[in-house]
């Protein structure tokens, strides 16, 4: 029987339409952004050369971006029917095409600002479709070629699949689309939100040392670090939140997003980190933080003298015990509601989430926090105790250079040496450097308006040509000096002093 290249055609484009759809549909559901497609076209546009550019706007006005994004498309289909033909005769071919594709849009994907590796899977995941829609919708065809007795059959065979796919292709992006429509809606609240008495706070000007490379003292809400196991952030419209208080307490109240932001507000500086923050790392950051007193409201549902802790559940179904004293003693924990004088962002727990001052985030910062469960340490295992981790996560002190970086070249002389200390709710009393691992020099240490945020540290060594070895340790308010021995983050956070290599070389 005569074969059809018209089919195989037909085939890659609609292989390339599923493969397409579902990339859209993961970028949507995890709402990242938007779908690589997006990614190249913004891509396109930022290499595009400005003179080339003011010439298309000229020439097609406010149509520019519709037309790039069909030009990508339609290119995208003739790709996909290229491939289809190339399968008629090869596998390997197919599969090349589908390659070069991924690898322009991960690319592309990759450069947008604040990428981060999750932001590839849209493109990962419309690979693999590509892979498998191709070899599924082209069986038909490859059985009528091998059993040409058998082509009448399978070119229906081939019409049902290619239907059934071209279907499954719009079902998924429509789905993929209504599933992300929430946190599109979510972020238009938010952005809509005035949350009254929030102010925005600039840095102290004394908390820095002014040395170049040394970490911000207060760290901007894109570039604080993020750690949930949610895929898919829970997105919560403020009118829909509610925290409910319920277990040992006299009694049960469940307070709403209005009831809440009708208190009296707090507001503070405060530094959070992870216990998985290994020596030197980075899973720290200071904001200035705004929300009411755990305290206040726990005073007003009245405590069990038997209760210890409290059971705080996210809306994702991740939990975490917290010791009352911590939350009802003197220290700013709170249900925050702004980070750095915005709204939360929704990565970091919009529209509400817990902070306390001296605790590591695993048993205390709970993002999305949608109950509270007074109760006892010994009736309760929570999410990362479950999992090997320690019940109490106190914050160990600790410190770090961020400036030079390790086996960086430095000149010969004097070098300025600096970076972060931190003890949250104890206070950094001093920061000392060693250079190969001789007498611990005192470094100045910024301004701090509290003992609950980090510190800036700064100080000038004085370096002979070669390798050099540097360290830091610091001293905490009560007197307790950072030890040296070095322990895994593993079950309540990494010890040891951060110890960096440089080479000083002359000229
Ligand atoms: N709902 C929820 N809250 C959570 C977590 C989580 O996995 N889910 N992780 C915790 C951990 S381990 C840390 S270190 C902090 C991190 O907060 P951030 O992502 O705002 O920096 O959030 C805490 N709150
Ligand atoms: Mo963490």
């Amino acid at each position: 029987m005569h074969e059809q290249p018209g089919r195989w055609a037909l085939a890659g484009a609609l292989t390339m339409v599923v493969g397409l759809a579902t990339s859209y549909a993961v970028a949507m559901v995890l709402t990242i952004r938007e779908s690589p497609v997006v990614a190249v076209a913004e891509l396109i546009i930022r290499i595009t050369p400005g003179a080339v550019a003011e010439w298309l706007i000229d020439l097609v006005g406010q149509l520019d971006k519709p037309l790039l994004l069909l030009g990508i498309v339609v290119f995208l289909l003739a790709m996909g029917a290229f491939a289809g033909v190339l399968a008629r005769t090869s596998t390997l071919k197919p599969l090349l095409v589908w390659l070069v594709l991924s690898a322009i849009g991960t690319g592309a994907v990759l450069v947008q600002p604040g990428a981060n590796a999750v932001d590839v899977l849209p493109v990962v995941v419309g690979f693999v479709t590509w892979v498998v829609v191709l070899s599924a919708v082209t069986q038909p065809l490859v059985t009528a070629r091998q059993r040409p007795e058998l082509a009448s059959r399978e070119r229906r065979t081939f019409l049902v699949v290619a239907g059934v796919m071209g279907v499954a292709a719009i079902a998924i992006a429509g789905a993929g689309r209504f599933v992300g429509r929430g946190r599109r809606h979510v972020a238009e609240s938010r952005r809509l939100l005035r949350l009254e008495g929030v102010t925005r706070e600039p840095a102290p000007a004394a908390t820095t040392v002014d040395l170049v490379g040394v970490s911000p003292w207060q760290t901007p809400n894109d570039d604080f670090y993020l750690i949930h196991t949610a895929i898919s952030v829970p997105t919560i419209e403020p009118k829909d939140w509610s925290l409910r208080i319920h277990g040992l307490v006299d009694r049960e109240v469940t307070l709403s997003f209005a009831d809440l932001v009708s208190r009296r507000l707090t507001q503070a500086w405060i530094t959070l980190g992870c216990v998985s923050n290994e020596v030197g790392s980075d899973l720290i950051g200071n904001a200035w933080w705004s929300g009411v007193r755990i305290a206040d409201i726990l005073a007003e549902v009245g405590l069990d003298p038997s209760a210890d802790c409290v059971l705080q559940t996210s809306e994702d179904g991740w939990n975490c015990a917290t010791p009352l004293t911590a939350l009802t003693d003197d220290r700013n924990a709170m249900l925050a509601v702004a980070m750095n004088g915005r709204p939360l962002p929704i990565e970091h727990g919009f529209p509400v989430r817990t902070v306390v001052p001296g605790l590591y985030g695993y048993v205390s910062a709970t993002k999305w926090v949608v109950d509270f469960e007074v109760t006892r340490f010994r009736d309760v295992a929570a999410f990362w105790t479950q999992r090997g981790w320690s019940e109490q996560g106190p914050v160990k002190i600790s410190s770090r250079i961020d400036v030079p970086g390790d086996g960086d070249d430095v000149p010969v002389g004097a070098l300025d040496v600096g970076g972060v200390a931190w003890a949250q709710h104890t206070g950094i009393a001093g920061v000392e450097v060693a250079v190969d691992g001789g007498e611990w020099q005192p470094a100045t240490l910024g301004a701090t308006p509290t003992d609950d945020s980090w510190v800036q540290w700064r100080l000038q060594v004085d370096l002979e040509e070669g390798d050099h070895e540097l360290r830091v340790r610091a001293i905490d308010k009560d007197g307790l000096e950072q030890t040296g021995v070095r322990r895994d983050v593993l079950p309540d956070g990494a010890t040891g002093w951060h110890t960096i290599q440089v080479g000083a070389v002359s000229g």
